[in-house]
């Protein structure tokens, strides 16, 4: 009994051995010379653009239920890991997307290549649970790429640590609730060292956004490994903060010396002021990250305004859209993001290429400057005269609407006032002050 058992296992292990050669992992933190740095000009880039688009797809959108999240919840699992048997998005247009994004004033995309529930949205050699299993074949990621090439769009890509599914990481669904007596991670790292290979070299990835870091499987030790794996693999691409394990909790808007990552990631809000360090706000158009049919939308003013008071605060928004399981971007959805793209078509200027500041975004006030400029955003501003706390030693030389009239201001002490002109038609009144010097050195003011 104890030879035919040690011969299965034999056979086993090289059997194992035999599927797919997994790419090195031993490179230790403990002694390895290499600590690759964010790379700053990318990351300068990122923070130019201001306005992304986050996107949450997969076979789940069949069901209209949350992704991952919803594996062994409101669909079984059973149900939920066959779905993919069915998903045939036909009218899936990489072409459109990006139009719809680049039309939206977004200048980058994140795309879920894999989440929390294991299916991976490309052609992957490390798994068979993919998009080439299902009827629709076609590779979505290349085409996505390809469009993003073709229309000057940085191209990202998010991808899950945590995996419920597979048997070799050792939680599972409901929500990683429960544990897999396979769980191995010296096996599953390998796994995901090869996919997000797969991601930097055959689809020349430039931002790797991570996520499900949380789950106790995870350490510090291995995260450190991780970024420096792929930081080998390509220096030139930025990953955010929740590779490792210094995110505390969904504000999470400091990044350290200590945790690897290159920018911070407050999810579902809009992150704390902080103009010293890159951070981005993931929040969702509607309510769900995966389409849900007549799923509440949010109004043209609350995307605008977590748009500016996200840029104001020093931030990035990259904005979710949960497409249908046809393939198509929500039409009324694409017809908000529009809105918000025609707004940026005529204040743009005052968003990109801009550091947030020098005032702290509060509910009916935010503000960036660049070069000797100062924006104020005025959102929902109900009264006719502005009065706000401005530096007594700062010198300004002109006040105006932007794209618009000028304006007769009064700066005494340490108050500047100047009175709106009467028609206010527009969600936001934007200002643009010039300054006798460089906007981006005030200090920061606190409005009560
Ligand atoms: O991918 C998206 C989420 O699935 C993932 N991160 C973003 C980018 C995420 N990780 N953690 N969380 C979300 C927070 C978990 C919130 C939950 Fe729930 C509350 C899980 C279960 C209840 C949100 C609401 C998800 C399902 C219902």
């Amino acid at each position: 009994m104890k030879i035919i058992l040690s011969l299965f296992f034999t056979a086993f292990f090289l059997i194992s051995l035999a599927q797919k050669e997994v790419p090195e992992t031993s490179r230790s933190i403990n002694n390895s010379q290499a600590v690759f740095e964010t790379d700053q000009q990318l990351l300068k880039k990122f923070q130019d653009m201001k306005f992304g688009m986050f996107v949450h797809w997969g076979p789940v959108s069949l069901k209209g239920t949350e992704i991952g999240w919803s594996r062994g919840n409101q669909v079984s699992i059973e149900e939920y890991d066959n779905l993919y048997k069915q998903f045939n998005p036909t009218k899936f247009n990489a072409d459109e997307w990006i139009k719809t994004l680049k039309d939206a004033g977004m200048k980058y995309i994140v795309f879920t290549t894999r989440h929390h529930d294991g299916f991976s949205m490309w052609p992957t050699e490390y798994s068979d649970y993919s998009i080439a299993a299902t009827p629709y074949k076609k590779d979505i990621l290349m085409e996505l790429k390809k469009a993003c090439d073709k229309y000057g769009i940085m191209f990202g890509t998010y991808y899950s640590i945590c995996d419920w599914k597979n048997l070799d990481y050792p939680l599972g669904s409901p929500g990683g609730r429960t544990k897999k007596e396979t769980g191995n991670m010296e096996k599953f790292i390998p796994f995901i060292k090869g996919q997000t290979k797969e991601l930097i070299e055959k689809y020349n990835t430039k931002i790797l956004w991570f996520d499900g870091e949380w789950e106790a499987p995870w350490t510090h030790e291995m995260g450190l490994d991780f970024y420096q794996y792929l930081k080998g693999l390509n220096q030139h691409i930025l990953i955010n903060n929740r590779v490792d394990k210094g995110r505390k909790g969904m504000e999470g808007i400091t990044i350290s010396k200590e945790f690897a990552g290159d920018y911070a990631t407050p999810e579902q809000r809009v992150g704390t002021y902080n103009v010293d360090a890159p951070w981005e706000s993931c929040i969702t158009i509607c309510k769900q990250w995966a389409w849900k049919p007549n799923d509440k939308m949010k109004s043209l003013e609350e995307c605008l305004f977590t748009l500016l008071k996200t840029v104001g605060g020093g931030g990035n928004l990259l904005l979710n859209v949960g497409p249908m399981p046809d393939g198509r971007i929500e039409p009324r959805q694409v017809e908000r993001l529009k809105e918000m793209g025609n707004w940026l078509k005529k204040y743009g200027e005052a968003i990109y290429r801009t550091v947030g500041g020098p005032y702290k975004p509060n509910e009916w006030l935010a503000s960036t400057r660049k070069e000797n400029n100062i924006y104020l955003f005025l959102m929902d501003f109900k009264k006719s005269e502005v009065r706000i706390p401005f530096p007594s030693d700062v010198k300004i030389e002109n006040c105006k609407i932007l794209g618009g009239e000028k304006l007769v201001f009064k700066q005494t002490g340490e108050l500047l006032q100047f009175e709106l002109p009467a028609k206010q038609n527009e969600l936001v009144t934007t200002i643009e002050i010039n300054i006798d010097g460089s906007a981006e050195d005030i200090e920061t003011i606190n409005l009560n």
